[in-house]
């Protein structure tokens, strides 16, 4: 190591005397202007990760949904996963050591995960459209370099489109072209493909309003546009032009506050859906005629998708496993519909994108959601090969057209984490091949009522949960008071969590009305303090 490089290079990152910031389940987040140290030493634990596992990492400047000020940073493994969680411990180390102890912590590091300094290391870096992000990931490229790692900076790309090139080059080409042509070629020809096996006429059917929350993913579909023939019509709203990122609009502003973004103007029956600001997560609505707002969350997402997989599946008749993974947020609605009617095993894990994908690798096929749009499917080695096999070999029509589409659809899903883009196109697919209306597809189940609420304690970590977050083990006594709470009303259900990215408590409650999903909230808040 360098250690005059490191020296001169951190004193040009320097870090604010007592800021102590965690590496969470989105990586680093805060205000903008206390990153820079931040993103700098997470481009040295970029190389030295690189180094670790010989393979390309992946680092994305982002801070998702949160206010424009803000930005985050966080780290892709080889084949386009989340850091693992070993190493997210060394991020938070490195992010707070004193300056003058950043070698020590180094060689620390190096030690403790085995890492020889002299191989080389490659970084593809990524960043969303915020003010700050530019900088931030010069930043980056300084902690890179710092180690002798070599970069590929990709600028402007959604946080998906940064695992996919990662997933791309540390597999040889197999998963597909490190590069947005490549990215979008896949994309494009797996959903023609699909959609060429639609019977479905009617134009009016193929419009879809986006909000792209005036982040990146605007200008990624836009890019995309010319990929498709004309007749699928796309509508981008809030581009980035004139308003601010997430201000008001975007998935997760759509999901919390159940309203319509503003600047899209919504006709009744219309299609909609809102991509977050880095274009990870998206959700439905629409208004129907009586002026109604409709939102369709993760959980209805995870319901059409495998509805659709199902259907293919016993086509196929492999035996595959699929099962459906959620969090305690799904809709108590949804896990009994995929449970009961579509009968799907459904699992629940811990909130964060890396404990629903770490379980949906158990399964040959194995879709998941957050109830807040963040989802995708997974297909084993297992079954993608054999479903590439039957759709060259299988003399059986139907069979073999049925594998045809599942192979389509293992190419238009991103697997490497929930795509926004991948996840409209394969939301319109199956809306086309099934000739469902939005309004047809919101009535699968009826959502029960809910409530979402965040409350500020002294001490968020005082409350420990278990059961994948639905059972409060600490402070003593607050899970017999819930338990209590819940009793007194009807189709109820509720639990607190600390929030991993925010420093709040958060409250769930759903019940039979409304006004008591609102008052179990709101009692359940009480008893936290
Ligand atoms: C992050 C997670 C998301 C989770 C949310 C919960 C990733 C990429 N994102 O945005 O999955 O739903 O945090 O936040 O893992 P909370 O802990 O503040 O409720
Ligand atoms: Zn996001």
């Amino acid at each position: 190591m360098d250690s005059e490089a490191l020296r001169k290079f951190s004193a040009l990152h320097p870090r604010p005397a007592g800021l102590t910031l965690h590496y969470g389940t989105a990586g680093f987040r805060s205000a903008a202007q206390q990153l820079d140290h931040v993103v700098f030493r997470m481009g040295l634990l970029a190389a030295l990760r690189s180094k670790a596992v010989t393979a390309t990492i992946g680092i994305m400047v982002t801070a998702s949904h949160n206010p424009e000020e803000d930005n985050g940073v966080k780290l892709v493994d080889p084949l386009g996963e989340m850091l693992h969680p070993s190493w997210e411990e060394y991020a938070t180390q490195l992010a707070n050591a004193e300056e003058q102890e950043l070698q020590k912590v180094i060689t620390e590091i190096c030690q403790k995960a085995a890492v020889n300094l002299h191989k080389d290391a490659s970084v593809f870096i990524g960043r969303d459209t915020r003010p700050s992000s530019k900088k931030l990931s010069q930043s980056v490229i300084d902690g890179i370099q710092v180690l002798g790692g070599q970069y590929h900076d990709y600028g402007l790309v959604t946080t998906p489109q940064l695992h996919y090139m990662v997933c791309c080059q540390n597999t040889q080409g197999q998963y597909g072209k490190a590069t947005l042509e490549g990215y979008y070629e896949k994309l494009s020809k797996a959903f023609m493909e699909l959609i060429k096996q639609s019977h479905c006429s009617g134009e009016f059917q193929r419009h879809l309003k986006i909000d792209c929350a005036n982040g990146v993913g605007a200008l990624k579909l836009s890019e995309m546009k010319p990929y498709f023939p004309q007749e699928v019509l796309i509508h981008i709203y809030n581009d980035g032009t004139k308003e601010k990122l997430n201000h008001l609009c975007g998935a997760d502003f759509v999901k919390v506050h159940q309203k319509p973004p503003g600047g899209l103007d919504m006709k009744p029956n219309e299609r909609c859906c809102s991509f977050d600001g880095d274009a990870d997560r998206i959700v439905y609505y629409y208004k129907d005629t009586a002026g109604h707002f409709h939102l369709i969350d993760g959980d209805k997402i995870a319901t059409l998708i495998s509805i659709f997989l199902k259907e293919l599946l016993a086509k196929v008749k492999q035996n595959f496993k699929m099962a459906v993974v959620q969090t305690a947020y799904a809709n108590g609605n949804s896990t009994r519909y995929l449970q009961e009617t579509l009968k799907v095993p459904v699992h629940c894990v811990k909130t964060g994108v890396k404990h629903l994908h770490h379980k949906a690798q158990e399964f040959d096929v194995g879709v998941y959601f957050e109830a807040n749009g963040h989802g995708t499917v997974l297909f084993s080695k297992a079954a993608e090969t054999k479903i590439r096999q039957l759709v060259t070999e299988e003399k059986d029509n139907e069979k073999r057209e049925a594998a045809k589409m599942l192979e389509n659809m293992i190419d238009l899903i991103n697997q490497t984490v929930g795509d926004a883009v991948s996840d409209m196109l394969v939301i319109e697919a199956i809306l086309a091949l099934k000739g469902l209306s939005v309004q047809q597809w919101d009535a699968l189940y009826t959502d029960l009522p809910n409530r979402l609420l965040k409350v500020q304690v002294a001490d968020r970590r005082v409350i420990d949960t278990t059961d994948a977050e639905r059972r409060a083990l600490t402070p003593p006594g607050l899970q017999e008071k819930i338990d209590a709470l819940v009793k007194k009303y009807k189709l109820s259900r509720a639990f607190v969590r600390p929030s991993g990215t925010e420093d709040v408590v958060r409250i769930y409650a759903e019940a039979d009305t409304q006004e008591n999903a609102d008052a179990l909230a709101h009692e359940v808040s009480l008893a936290v303090f």
